[in-house]
């Protein structure tokens, strides 16, 4: 176990955006997605937005990690499904043939690390580790294609074995679906205390009722229910809840699009979990220190303007005077009852939340991606921070090297017709073997290990 808990700080891992992001509309359910298919992307400004948002983080006294994108497009995924000859011929194939399949292979979608997989900080892992199990994504294609490489990158970043530990991905079948953190919440008091670890699904694999009847359940009880057994996490210290399926028909694919927790808080909206109740009582009777729900009723923010504004796709952080700073997305400024709700009950209210900081991440944002699905929260120790391989925690001259190395690489008008593009993928490809040197990571990708 930890012996040094006040070393422990929370360091959000951002994903960074690649070279191929577009909008292709590949996730169902999504409203943002299914909305902006076909719209012209610009990979250029989603990467400056995104290490925008790190810097100002940064700048505000966080502590800030960044993860690399994944080798896209996939030209591997294509060649397991039939698609033969150079790799200029089997793009082009794909864009005649099977346009979807070329959409999905190009997906950026590894830029919302918050399901990159399910993390456990080492004060409540019975080995005193630090766990990480990748997210088999298995509910869409193009998402399905990360794992692997996400796994490696966890690996590489989190290679000694004395304070990470990691657990193979979920089988990738519907009864196991997985989307990782998003749907997983550590709720704790202050300075090192054990955590109660709030998994949220969507369905029940075997024997469920309540059901969504629009829009598919992406996280199942089964799933949630192993990756707790792999960290070793026991009864008293879980709560499963169901998340509401009126909200996943209304648009809510994970539960971090509905709900955000902090320490001891909880904010979510009233039409978050099917039984609210139910999950605050468990909530509290298994934390030690109380809980502070902070509730949003629809009265004050409906279902639609929660989904459209992503104000629970926020990030609440810390601060060492024990406030809490939501960082929301600018979808938030430009909707009057959503605003509203922030000025007047949220900052107002009797509840830690005493800053707001509205980001500009709109490239990811027109793709379903608020500020809180483009990170992995990690909590570690000052020894664990220690432990990092590679040079992955946000400093001015990293940030410096990655607008630099965006700059140089990025283009900044994607359309879909583009992706069959070979120069594309060559410059894709030249733009992260440069990464993996910048990061030290070593070798992570599929051209990079042959
Ligand atoms: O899985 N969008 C992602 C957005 C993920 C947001 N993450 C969290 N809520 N944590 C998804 O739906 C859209 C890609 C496209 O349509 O081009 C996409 O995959």
């Amino acid at each position: 176990m930890n012996t040094q808990p006040s070393s422990l700080r929370e360091v959000n891992f951002d994903g960074l955006v690649g070279p191929t992001h577009n909008y292709a509309g590949l996730a169902a359910g999504n409203l943002a997605s299914m909305r902006h298919e076909g719209l012209v992307a610009n990979p250029k400004e989603g990467a400056l937005q995104g290490l925008l948002k790190m810097k100002s983080l940064l700048d505000a006294g966080y502590a800030q990690g960044v993860l690399p994108p994944q080798q896209r497009p996939d030209i591997g995924a294509l060649r397991d499904l039939g698609f033969s000859g150079s790799n200029s011929e089997v793009l082009a194939s794909a864009a005649r043939k099977a346009p979807q399949l070329l959409r999905a292979v190009c997906s950026a979608s590894s830029m919302w690390t918050a399901n990159a997989g399910t993390v456990t900080p080492s004060l409540d892992a019975p080995d005193g580790r630090v766990h990480f199990t990748p997210a088999n994504l298995q509910s869409s294609f193009h998402r399905f294609l990360e794992p692997q490489t996400t796994g490696r990158v966890l690996q590489a970043i989190f290679r000694n074995e004395q304070h990470f530990t990691h657990h193979p991905v979920l089988p990738a079948t519907p009864a196991f679906s997985d989307e990782g953190a998003a749907n997983h919440t550590r709720l704790c008091g202050e300075h090192g205390e054990p955590g109660v670890h709030l998994f949220v699904y969507g369905r029940k694999a075997f024997g469920g009722e309540h059901e969504p009847r629009r829009y598919p359940a992406r996280q199942t009880l089964e799933a949630s229910q192993a990756v707790a057994r792999q960290h070793g996490l026991t009864e008293a210290q879980t709560v499963f809840a169901q998340q509401h399926p009126d909200a996943i028909d209304a648009g809510v694919f994970h539960n971090d699009v509905i709900a955000v927790g902090n320490g001891a808080v909880l904010l979510y909206h009233e039409m978050a979990f099917l039984d609210e109740q139910g999950t605050l009582d468990e909530l509290r009777a298994k934390m030690v220190t109380p809980l502070i729900p902070v509730r949003v009723p629809v009265e004050a923010v409906s279902l639609e303007d929660a989904v459209a504004s992503y104000l629970f796709n926020s990030q609440l952080l810390s601060n060492p005077d024990g406030t809490m700073t939501l960082v929301v997305p600018g979808e938030c400024q430009e909707n009057e009852a959503v605003w509203r709700t922030v000025q007047n009950y949220l900052l107002a209210g009797n509840n830690p939340i005493s800053e707001v900081i509205v980001k500009d991440v709109k490239q990811s944002m027109r793709n379903g991606g608020g500020p809180a699905c483009l990170r992995l929260r990690v909590v570690l120790t000052e020894a664990e921070r220690a432990a990092l391989s590679g040079r992955v925690l946000l400093d001015n001259a990293l940030y410096e090297d990655l607008t630099a190395w965006v700059n140089r690489h990025y283009r900044d008008r994607l359309a879909p017709e583009d992706l069959a593009d070979p120069q594309l993928a060559k410059e894709s490809l030249a733009a992260l073997d440069e990464l993996t040197q910048l990061l030290r990571t070593g070798s992570v990708y599929p051209f990079q290990l042959g």
